[in-house]
């Protein structure tokens, strides 16, 4: 008899799905489809154990529609352009090309170990430069429709990797990566006007309600933070060698316009600048370089004491007439709203914590019902009566705003208005393995894309080690000769632009790239866009929950704007796979707490590992590796398998009757197992599979025996579930059942629904002859269930008292008659 060996099944099955070519679609319309994806993974040395987790959840998603009969799409690439193989190869002199495509090939390969259902063929990179010429003709498509342009900004600058930095990459005011103080610098840098999409990228949330995971749609939605409110124009005095001038502030509260007691402006604005009277101007440039080293989010902080500098100018209060001072400070943020505010200190916390430091007044004009602020140091935000406030007074909080909106505009002195949070996007990187922005800059013509016969713009491939190591400018620079070409325009003398692109470009749209991956004509086939997208099911970790999934949806409006697709949203639904863990905790190097991917696939087998994966809790929540159990996760597969070796390989003895009870079993575990999966709950399709590798055994053994067509159902059912999570253990058990094609090809199991319909009985329970209980049970309960339902019934156990129970008569499923 042979015996369960994982390693060997991992040898043949994995050959044979390579050259059956299993998991590729036929992608010729002929079957509904479905397109699964996995966030594509960075190379970053081997596959770890996150990857083993995320790609095991998408995995049963897209071997679950492939056995229901769709056409399948389940592709797989690699975000392969980035900041750490260009460090390798600062640290190694070499290309970064070598450590990515090296680390590329060592994913794959374990990937495939891995035995994930992915078509291998329509495999991409984004560093090729058949897909980066792609991602250059889109930037060029953005370009042209005026969603891609340069500005002069203050940017995240990290002096040590002499780069700029996104303010996500910014944490408590240093650099993500390295440590380093992050302080701000002016460069003329590349950004995709994101913000002309804010209202659709709020709006289009609604598609994916209750599809999309709902903190994913609150950050998001957060993160485009959109406020409704008023634009209000103060005037100036003339004063302080400056002339009379205008200020305008965004306020989301019009209502409280007569608690203004004064203005603040960003510090580090050009406005501060423009404002200042001369007296007060060494002040402010002392104050303006205490504030660099802050982030915006330090800055915005609640519990950081609020500093600040006068002015020395007065503005007035368009509807009061009161003449206010202007302060600047650094908790008024220079690229939000107008980098202005009116401060109303008794119903803002920031405002009042500052007018408290500077002695500045507070005036209430809600009455909340609550204390003073100006005693109790706590703003009043909520909704009450306008006070103090003129023509407002006695009105609610909203019946004021519409009012206060009204009068300014009648007066010319402000409008309603809209504004987000979401800034436009910062693409442009001074780095080297990105894609080169396809632009040539022309001292007769300006700005000239480069036309698009000539793309792709190819990184040079003889840069390496130290000419790629950060010093200000883009390594790029440095490489003169690619540097330097004839305009396309006047063919006078002019340069490439030297920056490349953030890579969040390459992962915007490599989802369209996967329906016509090879394709040299274009970006995406519009036929194929149309059969494919968008993504049914998209699976990733959490950490992409802003940046990736927003720059993606923004793509593909954009595109659709083009003319290239006919839908809105990319990802039709979201799905966060948890982390995995390590006693409790995130496993790290400073920790000691990493588990080895590879070490765990040879010790248990891939199918025990993705088992484990997958049964340990609901793919949302996190697992922790100290907890579970793959060698247990082992010997229930052996135990399915098993199955394979008992019953008789003739496929042909499979027919419709046999032991009921059996086939009741595996029935309803079918039908659980399908809305298990559609609810995400995939670790219960483990369980249930569980239970019937239990039941099927139980009848081979003490039941109808092997030959019985319920236990060669049950037994193909079995291998059926498994291969939606243990791929090698269901393709071996399925050829040991006497197949000799794909399991994957088996198809998902009919349920007859006859089947799940409980049959129940009124089973009587009599003690000393007399019927003290009625127990609903099933037909097919055996005599042990029966037994202890009937000793387990409240009924009977008061009736029986302390008396000693002398013997127990169980005639399932109808009768029990204890004797006392
Ligand atoms: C007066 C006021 C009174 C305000 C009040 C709030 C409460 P959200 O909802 O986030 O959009 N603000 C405006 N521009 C700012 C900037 N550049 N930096 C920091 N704060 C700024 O917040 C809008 C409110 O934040 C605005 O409404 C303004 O303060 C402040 F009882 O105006 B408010
Ligand atoms: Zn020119």
């Amino acid at each position: 008899e042979k015996s369960y060996d994982f390693a060997s099944m991992e040898a043949t099955w994995a050959d044979y799905w390579e050259r059956e070519n299993v998991f590729a679609p036929l992608d010729d319309g002929s079957k509904e489809r479905r397109y699964v994806l996995d966030m594509f993974p960075y190379p970053s040395g081997d596959l770890h154990m996150g990857h083993a987790e995320a790609f095991a959840m998408g995995d049963v998603v897209s071997r679950f529609w492939m056995q229901k009969g769709y056409d399948v799409l389940h592709p797989i690439g690699w975000d392969s352009f980035g900041l750490p193989a260009e460090n390798a190869a600062i640290k190694n002199n070499t290309h970064p090309a070598e450590w990515t495509y090296k680390n590329i090939e060592t994913q794959a390969a374990s990937f495939k170990r891995y035995g994930i259902a992915v078509d291998w063929s329509r495999r991409l990179h984004t560093s090729d430069p058949e897909y980066y010429r792609w991602t250059q003709w889109l930037f060029q498509q953005f370009y042209s429709k005026g969603l891609a342009y340069r500005k002069d900004s203050p940017v995240n600058w990290c002096p040590k990797d002499q780069t700029v930095l996104a303010n996500e990459q910014v944490v408590n005011g240093a650099c993500e990566r390295c440590g380093t103080q992050v302080t701000k610098k002016s460069l003329n840098q590349w950004y995709f006007r994101i913000t002309e999409y804010a209202d659709q990228l709020l709006d289009d949330m609604e598609q994916l309600e209750g599809h999309w995971p709902d903190r994913v749609l609150a950050m998001q939605r957060n993160w485009i933070g959109r406020s409704e409110g008023a634009q209000v124009r103060f005037t100036i005095n003339a004063g302080g060698g400056k002339p009379a001038d205008e200020l305008s502030v965004f306020t989301t509260r019009p209502d409280t316009l007569y608690g203004n007691t004064f203005f603040v402006v960003a510090a580090d604005s050009e406005l501060a600048l423009d404002l200042v009277a001369e007296e007060q101007a060494e002040a402010l440039d002392a104050y303006r370089e205490e504030v660099k080293a802050f982030s915006d989010i330090e800055r915005q902080s609640s519990d950081r004491p609020k500093t600040g500098v006068f002015l020395g100018r007065t503005a007035v209060n368009p509807l009061t007439g009161e003449e206010l001072p202007i302060w600047a400070a650094d908790y008024v943020l220079a690229d939000y709203g107008t980098g202005a505010i009116m401060a109303v200190p008794a119903h803002d916390q920031r405002d009042l914590d500052f007018a408290r430091a500077f002695d500045l007044p507070v005036r209430v004009v809600v009455d909340t019902g609550e204390g003073d602020p100006a005693d109790t140091g706590e703003a009043t935000i909520g909704a009450g009566t306008l006070v103090n406030s003129g023509p407002l007074n006695g009105l609610g909080k909203e019946e004021a705003i519409s009012r206060a909106i009204a009068l300014l505009e009648e007066k010319g002195h402000g409008e309603g208005q809209t504004i987000f949070r979401l800034r436009d996007w910062l693409l442009s990187r001074q780095r080297f393995w990105g894609a080169p922005i396809p632009i040539i800059h022309c001292a007769q013509c300006g700005e000239v894309p480069v036309p698009e016969d000539q793309l792709p713009v190819r990184l040079p491939s003889d840069l390496k080690g130290e000419d790629l190591a950060p010093k200000g400018q883009s390594p790029l620079a440095a490489a003169k000769d690619w540097v330097n070409v004839e305009c396309p325009n006047c063919s006078g003398p002019a340069q490439r632009d030297t920056d490349t692109m953030d890579t969040f470009v390459d992962s915007s749209w490599y989802f369209l790239r996967f329906v016509s991956p090879d394709l040299e004509t274009g970006a995406f086939d519009p036929d194929a866009l149309r059969r494919w997208e968008p993504v049914d099911q998209y699976v990733g970790g959490v950490e992409h929950a802003i940046l990736h999934l927003l720059y993606s949806r923004f793509f593909v409006k954009v595109i659709r704007d083009l003319g290239y697709l006919d839908y809105d949203e990319p990802f039709r639904a979201l799905l966060n796979q948890g982390q995995v863990l390590n006693q409790g905790k995130a496993m790290s190097k400073s920790l000691g707490n990493g588990v080895d991917l590879g070490q765990q696939l040879n010790e248990y087998g891939v199918d025990a590992v993705r088992t484990t994966m997958v049964f340990a809790s609901p793919p949302e929540d996190d697992v922790d590796w100290a907890d579970v159990s793959p060698g247990g996760a082992g010997k229930f597969l052996a135990r399915a398998w098993r199955l394979g070796q008992d019953v008789s390989s003739d496929p042909d003895t499979a027919a419709d009757g046999g032991d009921e009870a059996l086939r009741r079993v595996t029935h309803k575990t079918i039908h659980e197992a399908e809305q298990a999966v559609d609810a995400h709950k995939f670790n219960v399709v483990v369980a249930k599979t569980m239970e019937l590798v239990n039941a099927t055994r139980k009848a081979i053994d003490s039941g109808p025996g092997t030959s019985d067509p319920a236990v060669r159902e049950a037994s193909e059912a079995v291998a059926v579930l498994l291969s939606l999570y243990a791929p090698y253990t269901a393709e071996d058990l399925w050829h040991e059942l006497g197949h000799d094609t794909p399991v994957l090809t088996a198809g998902w199991p009919t349920v007859d629904p006859m089947l799940l319909v409980e049959d129940t009985v009124t089973a009587v329970v009599q003690i000393k002859g007399k019927v003290r209980a009625r127990l609903e049970v099933s037909k097919n309960i055996d005599a042990e269930e029966l037994e202890r339902l009937a000793l387990e019934d409240d009924a009977v156990r008061k009736h029986i008292g302390e008396a000693p129970i002398r013997k127990v008569i169980v005639r399932e499923p109808k009768l029990v008659n204890i004797v006392v």
